[in-house]
């Protein structure tokens, strides 16, 4: 075949495969393909010199021609691709930013900061103690007698060393007695266990706020007081307290005690179970035999002590009917707070 025809073809050819180009480095090596310095084309141009002086002018205008159309293509086939890169990687700043995911603290959290805050406003200063327990801590001291139901096995984990989780954060307050002389006004939030199966209203990870006051003039009165104001506070002004008798090993005498529903105002609905009231804990006058054991004089001191459940408290503040939601990290249930 004639040279100036295998230089259309390959002209041709390099044509055919421009089409074929996604972006430039691709069109980059096409070029070098054909008309680098060891290119198709390149190769064939050389072969002109090499041709008969007669023959060279019909080869070398094919050359030539190719080589400018081919080039002339190339530069044309740059111009597009850098224009759509460009238009790819543009930055379209009247878009709306992207927004980072904003983190808050658990429900749970939330809720135990609002009941410590109030308490810091009447002078409650918090205080923290272990998770692990010992048994003397834990019941002993809050003169919880050994057959007493709640340190059974079945209510109690335990573990190694005759240790337990704590059921409550009373011994946290044990701790501060016997450490420190009255007066003392503290608050003891923090996480709890009981070996209770999970349901709608159980969780064996819980939480709960203690408070204890001891003076030698402290009364049921500032009591109901401290519980009153807690209440308006949390659930606003027109919340009602109410105190029934109960019994607890710690306290003498002891109450429970309940807020006007804070869904009906207390007129009576599904919520209240149609009584108007909710129960939320107990509290009482500090047994003696609990200060004994601490090494007060009852007959110097008197104090007043309470417990509320955190989780009870979040679920009456925000209308959430089952307790095991807290623990799943569900962020659909989270992010609603
Ligand atoms: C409840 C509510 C209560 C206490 C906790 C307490 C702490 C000390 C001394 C005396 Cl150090 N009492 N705490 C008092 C009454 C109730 O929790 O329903 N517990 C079973």
């Amino acid at each position: 075949m004639e040279l100036a025809e295998r230089i259309r073809q390959v002209a041709e050819e390099a044509e055919r495969m421009l089409g074929t180009c996604e972006d430039l480095e691709e069109l980059e090596a096409l070029r070098v393909r054909y008309l680098g310095r060891k290119g198709a084309l390149t190769l064939l141009l050389r072969e002109i010199g090499k041709l008969p002086p007669e023959e060279r002018p019909i080869a070398g205008r094919a050359g030539s021609e190719a080589k400018e159309k081919l080039e002339g293509l190339f530069r044309e086939c740059r111009e597009v691709l850098r224009r759509t890169q460009a238009r790819k990687e543009a930055l379209d700043v009247t878009l709306p930013g992207r927004r980072p995911p904003l983190g808050k603290r658990h429900p749970l959290t939330q809720i135990m900061d609002e009941i410590v805050d109030i308490f810091r406003g009447m002078g409650f200063e918090v205080v923290e103690g272990p998770e692990i327990e010992t048994e003397y801590h834990n019941f002993d001291a809050l003169n919880t007698p050994p057959d007493h139901p709640a340190r059974d096995l079945h209510d109690t984990f335990y573990v190694e060393g005759g240790r337990l989780l704590r059921t409550h954060t009373s011994p946290v307050q044990i701790r501060v007695m016997e450490s420190r002389r009255p007066p003392l006004r503290v608050l003891s939030p923090g996480r709890c266990y009981r070996n209770d199966t999970p349901d709608a209203t159980h969780s064996p990870i819980f939480h709960q706020v203690e408070g204890l006051y001891v003076d030698r003039d402290v009364s049921f009165a500032d009591l109901k007081g401290v519980i009153a104001t807690f209440a308006r506070q949390m659930f606003g002004p027109d919340v009602k307290v109410r105190f029934r008798p109960d019994f607890f090993p710690f306290t003498e005498p002891s109450a429970e005690y309940s807020f006007s529903c804070v869904f009906c105002g207390g007129k009576g609905c599904r919520v209240c179970k149609y009584t108007g009231w909710i129960e939320i804990s107990g509290a009482g006058m500090v047994d003696p035999e609990v200060f004994k054991n601490v090494g007060y004089d009852p007959e110097e001191y008197i104090g007043f002590a309470f417990g509320m459940g955190v989780e009870r408290l979040a679920m009456l503040k925000y209308g959430i009917t089952d307790i095991r939601l807290f623990l799943e990290n569900d962020l659909r249930f989270l992010e609603q707070f």
